[in-house]
């Protein structure tokens, strides 16, 4: 056990051993995993939390599913699902015009959007989800945008830098906490207690080509860049959409690994994404998971001291490297 680990991760980790269900489970490690230091002592701790999140996602999943809640749940695609929510028009709808194929309707006027939509944004040879979702502080639809929230990997804050950016956030962060859901990296609120969500979230600065938009980004980086990420885009004019995709795969903390079978060529197409950190060992598991018992050792190419080094299970896996698992 590492040492250093703060009350706020042991208090959730209290509730993790005591949840009933695998959503409460889910929001108690998902509060672990935001509050937990992050250094090199603290790896270990960080993937298995990981994967724990993974599987339980995939078993609540399972269960929205058969509950048929058509609507308040968008079936995860790719290598990971980033939320857009914020005020009303600022801009979330033609972000995700711009970056996918989806069609969502774009208007100058707030409330257009009425259900959430998700699209796939490319990232080099991956694709990411993207789901637009009705703005914040509309009561009725309220129960929608939280399991939408709650299910996210990634919360992308929008604000719109032809107005008053910084306290846009603010008051997203009002709305997103009315819906139990906290940012993962800021102290949280001392009324809140239990059934918190809290998050990985960024900040899309957007609409960067309107007037006083580099004042605006200025004061809200002062606000906030020391909790979030905070990257600013013009999704009418393009400004900054060709970093965007980068930032957010960033922002999952995933990896791609491409896997290869002996004497064989890799599969470069379609790369298994692991959570950051991942060893040799639990790729072998997401693969297959008889794999892992049975596996003898791997040879990595990519970040390997020599192209196609011989690992064993404990091994750290990097973005990109391909590997051959010998059983
Ligand atoms: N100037 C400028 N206008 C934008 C930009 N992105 C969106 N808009 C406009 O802002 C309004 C609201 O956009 P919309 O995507 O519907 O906002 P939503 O309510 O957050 O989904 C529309 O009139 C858009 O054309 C941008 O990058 N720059
Ligand atoms: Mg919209």
């Amino acid at each position: 056990m590492p040492a250093n680990l703060p009350p706020r991760y042991i208090a959730a980790e209290q509730r993790y051993r005591e949840a009933k269900d695998v959503d409460d489970k889910l929001a108690a490690l998902q509060e672990m995993l935001a509050v937990m230091p992050r250094h090199k002592g603290t790896d270990k701790l960080h993937a298995g939390l990981r994967s724990k999140i993974a599987k339980l996602n995939q078993e609540s999943e399972r269960k929205a599913a058969t509950a048929k809640r058509a609507g308040f749940f968008i079936r995860r695609e790719g290598a990971g699902q980033i939320v857009l929510t914020g005020a009303p028009n600022t801009g979330k709808s033609q972000l995700l015009a711009a970056l996918t194929s989806a069609t969502p309707e774009v208007a100058m006027y707030p409330y257009t959007t009425q259900v959430a939509l998700p699209g796939m944004m490319r990232f080099e040879d991956i694709q990411i989800q993207l789901v637009d979702t009705p703005p914040l502080g509309q009561k009725g639809v309220r129960p929608l945008i939280s399991s939408i929230l709650r299910a996210a990997d990634i919360i992308a804050i929008v604000a719109d830098l032809s107005g008053d950016p910084s306290w846009e956030v603010e008051w997203a962060l009002g709305e997103l906490a009315e819906c139990r859901v906290i940012p993962g990296s800021m102290p949280p609120d001392e009324e809140l207690t239990g059934g918190i969500y809290a998050k990985d979230m960024v900040i899309i600065a957007n609409k960067s080509d309107a007037p006083g938009a580099d004042r605006n980004l200025r004061s809200l980086r002062l606000k906030y860049e020391t909790f979030f990420p905070i990257l600013a885009v013009s999704a009418t004019q393009g400004e900054g959409l060709d970093r965007l995709p980068g930032k957010l795969f960033e922002a999952l903390d995933v990896i791609r690994v491409y896997t290869k079978a002996p004497g064989q060529k890799a599969d470069m197409n379609e790369p298994v994404i692991l959570p950051r950190e991942s060893t040799v060992g639990e790729a072998a598991e997401e693969i297959h998971k008889d794999f892992k018992k049975g596996m003898k050792y791997a040879v990595v190419w990519g970040s390997g001291k020599y192209n196609a080094q011989t690992v064993s299970k404990t091994h750290t896996l990097q973005d990109q490297d391909i590997v051959e698992f010998h059983v």
